[in-house]
């Protein structure tokens, strides 16, 4: 209850503010996105960790506003960056189920890109399978109009949960990124090693783009370049940081 309190008080503030990470094209090495993070620093609680406060947002539906303000500034913040020399980059953001329970979201989303001149072609929104699961309603309806605009959509910590995977072909998904908590182990343990390669295959053959998430070692990423993995995100690249270095990162050849 304190937590939501600070947090119904951190809104429009610049306690609430956006780290980026930086998403690599496999076969080029170079910087292909950038996925927007939520963090928050409060004067009294410190650094609190997102898997904290975002489940309390969504509770309380503070992640309505919240969700709202992240488009927002990781669009600003990023517009520089396609004008800037990397007019192809595309910028990711998350997206909770909550936030398109909302009847307002395409609405929202089409302003803020009108408002901030960010190209919809170029945003990314990224969703967790939880929303495909609980939302009955206009979910086809407001997917459909999301991707008619040109906006991207990937399904998020994809092989987690609930997984079906008749989403992939119900649903007008561009991208599909494979959970983390595939990368562990994924050199050593065959069956982990036969999931990577066939969620790869299968995404592939469906025409999405893969991108792996929570890459930390080059065995991975050389194995991810072998399996023919189009984009990876990870330590081994660069943690999520504060927008002013990632200028500096977008011409690495990583
Ligand atoms: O940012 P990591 O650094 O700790 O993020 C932890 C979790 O919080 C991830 O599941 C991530 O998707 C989620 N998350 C981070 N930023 C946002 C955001 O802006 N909106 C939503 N809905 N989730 C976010
Ligand atoms: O659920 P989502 O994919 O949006 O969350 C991204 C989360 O993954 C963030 O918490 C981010 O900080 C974290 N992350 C990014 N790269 C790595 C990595 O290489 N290893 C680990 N353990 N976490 C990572
Ligand atoms: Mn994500
Ligand atoms: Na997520």
């Amino acid at each position: 209850l304190r937590l939501e309190s600070e947090l119904r008080r951190a809104v429009g503030t610049e306690q609430l503010f956006l780290h980026f990470q930086p998403l690599v094209h496999v076969e080029s090495g170079r910087v292909a996105g950038i996925e927007a993070l939520l963090r928050w620093n409060n004067p009294e609680l410190g650094s609190v960790p997102p898997d904290r406060f975002i489940p309390q947002a969504e509770t309380c539906g503070l992640i309505v506003p919240i969700g709202r303000d992240v488009l927002r500034q990781a669009c600003q913040t990023a517009l520089p960056w396609l004008q800037g020399g990397h007019p192809d980059l595309l910028l990711c953001v998350n997206v909770s189920p909550r936030q398109f329970q909302d009847g307002a979201f395409l609405d929202d989303v089409r302003t803020i890109l009108r408002e901030t001149g960010f190209p919809a072609g170029n945003l990314e929104l990224e969703i967790t399978e939880g929303l495909l699961l609980k939302e009955r309603g206009d979910i086809d309806g407001l997917l459909q109009g999301l991707h008619d605009m040109g906006v991207h959509l990937a399904i998020d910590d994809f092989g987690t949960g609930y997984s079906s995977l008749s989403y992939l072909e119900r649903y007008p998904f561009h991208t599909l990124k494979i959970d983390r908590s595939f990368m562990i182990g994924m050199l050593e343990r065959h069956e982990r090693k036969v999931l990577v390669d066939t969620i790869v295959a299968m995404a592939t053959g469906l025409g999405l783009k893969v991108i792996a998430e929570g890459v930390e070692t080059a065995e991975q990423l050389a194995r991810l370049r072998a399996i023919g993995c189009d984009l990876a995100q990870g330590y081994l690249f660069s943690r999520p940081v504060p927008a002013e270095q990632i200028f500096a990162l977008l011409d690495n050849r990583f």
